[in-house]
């Protein structure tokens, strides 16, 4: 199973989740995706910007992890997200969509492009709390904790709230 986190703060939010939730189905197997609730959530990392809507999905993927990320990359252009370079400041502007893998099956990889398990989702209670809905147990690959228990554990103290069911 793999497992990723959306985010939209920019324009009509909902519509821009509901874009990627279902770009991300014609990647899926069976076109299945299991999706948390929706929250809206103050914006994590010290940064003035609008609230975000963030949610968590989770599916079958029988391709490799870069494969996953150029599908995102697709998915989140498609939406009309200007990409910067990852040095650039343009890395954490406000966002029509956001897609980031947090888990890979059992997969850890730390290469330039990517980083799985995703390096601050323990950090952040925006992915947290609507992981813990869809996969409380599941134990974070390298962590050896699971999702629960790193829940409890989280010091995050940006707000979030049910948006929608
Ligand atoms: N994404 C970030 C930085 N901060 N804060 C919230 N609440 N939600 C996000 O999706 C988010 C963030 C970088 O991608
Ligand atoms: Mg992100
Ligand atoms: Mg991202």
């Amino acid at each position: 199973m793999v497992y990723l986190s959306l985010g939209s703060n920019l324009g009509d939010r909902f519509n821009f989740l509901q874009q990627g939730i279902d770009g991300l189905r014609d990647v899926a197997v069976d076109r299945q995706i299991q999706r948390s609730k929706i929250y809206e959530t103050e914006p994590w990392g010290n940064i003035a910007q609008p609230n975000f809507l963030n949610c968590v999905v989770e599916f079958d993927y029988r391709g490799t992890p870069e494969a996953l990320l150029s599908e995102i990359h697709e998915i989140e252009t498609g939406t009309g997200r200007i990409r910067g370079s990852d040095s650039t400041v343009t890395q954490w502007m406000a966002r029509t969509l956001d897609l980031d893998i947090l888990v890979f099956n059992d997969v850890c990889i730390n290469s330039e492009k990517l980083t799985i398990p995703h390096k601050l989702m323990t950090q952040r209670h925006f992915v947290l709390v609507p992981l813990a809905e869809i996969a409380p147990d599941l134990i974070i690959p390298g962590y050896l904790k699971s999702v629960r228990q790193c829940v409890d554990e989280c010091q995050d103290i940006c707000g979030l709230k049910i948006w929608k069911q």
